[in-house]
């Protein structure tokens, strides 16, 4: 409307010089040399590979924010339901090479940048992570991003934006040390400062009762503590489509700069205090994953991000000037775990204390709204937060969550009348001394959909955690399953150029991308010579660019035609990255007690660990020291004449990740049972042709269904059997595992060093109860990796194996989880991108 009321001379100079970002070569070199001279101030004569990176991504970035315009021009005129995902996660990694992909620029732009003097390669390379997530959870938020764009949704991620990412791990004497992982040091080119588009988030003060111009008790919170929020949009183009959504993190900054009278005073720290306390909101991502950190620094991260999206968010629904009853009909919120749970307690109180609107239908307002997924049971995992905390820091939130359960709990009295022990067990407030908020409750209560990430942890979820929410709201009423998948297009495409494009190849076109179904097509080749020789080749080459970047990162040198056996993820007790050191320490004295010609008969492995432990996990950071002490005893043995090799890969991230993953022969997922709510690290391997050695957990068990019996080695006790073990271990005299005992004996022995050092971690199976129950799964473990080595040398056998594991993984595209996310939970509709003209 407003358009139409320009002149015609204006419009006609927007005709004329605007758009002309278009995606041919020329185009693109002319953009790049315009960033080297003007963005970034260089010239011919001084530009290296970084520059060239820069110059690259600048030219990418003004192509993605055209189709981010459009995208949301086009959103906001058909003002259909979108869907807000809230992660305080987003594990992006790199950027370059998914915009390039993704846009369609790839061939352009290489050849390009290649006339211009650089190898695309190197240029790719030189981009730092964004590594603005934990593990798992960050980087399902990542993928399903990538899945929202590309299936046309209406969808935006709302997040933090930290100052510093997970840190970086380098290992000194075999130990972790974490270095401050600064990644904005040089710009960002991949968000746009929204430095116009700020939210006021207020903190502490108290709450003032009244009585409304209707006669209704009404509340107000006075907060004391201002923070602004500032917005920076990091555009999530689609593949294969126009759509670019966005993620919008938030950044925090004093609401009022330095206090000059202080300064005057010559105070100069008390002056800037405030200044930077604000600033600190956002400065950290805390690096715990599957443990809650109650510090209230982190409570303040949450609802600072929890109050600005909303706002942002109620924001975008008030344009429309629709009933607020129609909210649910126009809003879906995703709630990534229980981090953003505050938000059902902050709409209640938007709707009740700033609009009006009564309690009872507002309720129904915020429930039809959120909907919960649930990445976990550890029980030191689930976020519960001191009453007096949140008292001080959110005093009207805390006023709500007690009226909230209040009328939760009248109606489950009148359900189950006299049922206290029912009512103390489903209450969000857990009535200990002090009290605390059980963030879980809150997010059962307050959403209309509760999803767990895979089937056996879904209904694991029903019968442990929220048993009690079961047997009130029935069986099939809130409670769901949506088993976790990734994106085909970073996890097969990107990281494994030659498999795709020989799957491209077969197939014929380039479909599978957008349809990983269709992968079972390459079924029918599993017999095809060339196709199987091009299948090896594919994997040969990819692992031997891992073995030079496991020699460039750690020195080791292991050779590309040993099996790889890999396990890479966060270092925590139940992954149990422990036992499979041990195994590797079982393994060692094997060949160390055969004959050379025994040994000729040997299968060469190499183990390849990586992953980070939490800075305060100590038992987790001894397995580190244990792996790499190992590793160093077995590395330098001659004796055992290159069967066995170790590395520790320091620093694992995505984009390491996406080095190592392509690579191997077989990945270990072996958590005890019950524990890994999903995993989706198993799904890249397999996705890659990679076999497993998983115990029965998580989506191990989806995965097994879907490439069957012959294709995956399963091993382990099974979730229904942990209680009673745990039970054993704890009243009874169980017998330790002989294999077991005589690995422990070897470690205690001195054979990998000071053996003093490592008595805290043997004493977790020996004192501790063993709770992760290596013992009971250690000789079958032992069992499954022989089974692994006899399949590895019937090479052909093997290679079936790698080609059916890949053709039938098509269920595990995040674009699959993604589709049954908007028709089961969030009821959107994809609203494919008009091209508009630049204006
Ligand atoms: C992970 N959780 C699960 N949490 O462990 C994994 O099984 C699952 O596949 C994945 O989520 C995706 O569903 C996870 O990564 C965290 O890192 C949290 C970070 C914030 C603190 C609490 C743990």
């Amino acid at each position: 409307k407003e358009i139409a009321k320009l002149p015609k001379e204006t419009l006609a100079l927007w005709e004329k010089y605007g758009g002309d970002e278009t995606d041919d070569k020329e185009a693109f070199q002319k953009s790049f040399i315009r960033h080297v001279t003007t963005t970034l101030a260089r010239s011919i004569y001084n530009i290296d590979n970084f520059s060239a990176y820069q110059a690259t991504a600048h030219s990418v970035r003004d192509r993605l924010i055209k189709r981010w315009n459009e995208t949301q021009q086009t959103h906001t005129e058909a003002d259909s339901k979108r869907v807000y995902y809230l992660s305080l996660e987003f594990l992006l990694g790199r950027s370059l090479d998914n915009a390039l992909l993704n846009l369609g620029l790839k061939d352009n732009c290489g050849e390009g940048v290649k006339e211009l003097g650089f190898a695309m390669e190197d240029v790719l390379d030189q981009e730092v992570d964004a590594a603005l997530g934990n593990g798992g959870l960050g980087r399902l938020a990542a993928c399903y991003m990538d899945s929202l764009a590309t299936l046309d949704y209406p969808a935006w991620g709302y997040g933090l934006r930290y100052t510093y990412g997970i840190f970086q791990q380098r290992l000194k004497d075999g130990y972790q040390v974490e270095f401050p992982d600064y990644w904005l040091n040089f710009d960002n080119p991949w968000e746009l400062p929204r430095l116009d588009v700020v939210v006021d988030v207020k903190f502490y003060g108290s709450v003032n009762r009244y009585t409304d111009e209707k006669g209704r008790k009404r509340y107000a919170w006075e907060g004391i503590d201002t923070v602004q929020s500032v917005a920076y949009d990091v555009p999530i183009p689609g593949y294969g489509t126009k759509n670019c959504i966005n993620i919008r993190l938030w950044s925090s900054k004093p609401k009022r700069q330095f206090d000059l009278s202080r300064f005057n005073e010559g105070q100069y720290e008390q002056a800037v205090q405030e200044q930077m306390q604000a600033e600190n909101i956002t400065a950290v991502l805390y690096p715990n994953d599957n443990h809650m950190v109650g510090k209230e620094l982190r409570l303040k991260q949450q609802y600072f991000w929890v109050a600005a999206s909303l706002f942002d968010i109620v924001r975008r629904f008030k344009k429309s000037q629709r009933p607020w009853s129609h909210f649910p009909d126009q809003v879906a919120i995703q709630l990534n775990d229980t981090h953003p749970s505050l938000a059902i307690v902050e709409l209640q109180r938007i709707l009740v204390d700033l609009e009006g609107v009564d309690w009872d239908d507002a309720w129904e307002i915020v429930t039809r709204t959120f909907a919960f997924t649930n990445h976990t049971i550890l029980p030191e995992a689930m976020e519960r937060w001191p009453v007096p905390m949140v008292q001080y820091l959110l005093p009207r939130h805390m006023q709500i969550i007690f009226d909230i359960n209040l009328f939760f709990l009248q109606k489950v009295e009148k359900a189950f009348p006299d049922n206290r022990d029912l009512l103390a067990r489903l209450s969000i407030i857990e009535e200990s001394t002090p009290q605390f908020v059980r963030m879980a409750h809150l997010a059962v209560v307050g959403s209309h959909r509760v999803n767990g990430v895979a089937e056996l942890h879904s209904e694991l979820i029903k019968k442990t955690i929220f048993k009690d929410f079961i047997q009130y709201y029935g069986n099939d009423s809130k409670f769901e399953n949506k088993t976790n998948g990734i994106t085909p297009r970073r996890w097969l495409h990107q990281a494994n150029p030659k498999l795709s494009e020989l799957i491209t190849d077969t197939l014929g076109n380039k479909n599978w991308l957008k349809n990983l179904d269709l992968l079972k097509g390459l079924k029918s080749y599993v017999d095809n010579k060339d196709f199987r020789k091009r299948w090896v080749a594919a994997k040969h080459s990819n692992k031997v660019r891992l073995t030079e970047y496991i020699k460039k990162t750690t020195g080791i040198i292991v050779n590309s035609n040993a099996l790889f056996d890999v396990q890479v993820k966060r270092i925590h007790e139940y992954k149990r990255q422990f036992m499979n050191i041990l195994g590797v320490i079982h393994r060692y004295n094997t060949l160390k007690k055969m004959t050379s010609e025994e040994r000729a008969d040997v299968v060469h492995r190499v183990v390849i660990f990586g992953g980070k432990a939490a800075p305060g996990y100590y038992i987790a950071k001894l397995v580190i020291k244990l792996i790499n002490s190992v590793a160093e005893v077995v590395n330098n043995d001659n004796s055992i004449e290159d069967s066995l090799k170790v590395a520790f890969i320091p620093d694992y991230n995505v984009s390491v990740a996406e080095i190592i993953i392509p690579a191997s022969d077989i990945s270990q997922h072996i958590s005890t049972a019950g524990t890994e709510a999903s995993g989706t690290s198993n799904m890249k391997f397999v996705l890659n042709g990679g076999l497993i050695l998983g115990t029965v957990d998580g989506a191990n068990i989806e995965i097994h269904e879907e490439i069957g019996d012959d294709n995956i080695f399963m091993f382990g006790n099974l979730a229904h059997q942990v209680d009673d073990l745990r039970h054993a271990h704890r009243y009874r005299n169980v017998p330790m595992d002989p294999s077991l005992q005589a690995v422990i004996n070897d470690i205690e022995s001195g054979q990998f060093g000071d053996s003093r050092i490592f008595a805290p971690l043997i004493n977790t199976l020996t004192l501790g109860q063993d709770y992760y129950l290596i013992s009971d799964d250690f000789q079958s473990y032992l069992d499954a990796q022989k089974l692994v080595d006899e399949a590895y040398k019937d090479k052909e056998g093997w290679i079936t194996k790698s080609i059916l594991c890949s053709a039938n993984m098509g269920k595990f595209s995040s674009d699959r989880a993604i589709q049954e996310y908007a028709e089961r939970i969030w009821n959107i509709e994809p609203v494919p991108v008009v091209t508009k003209k630049h204006i």
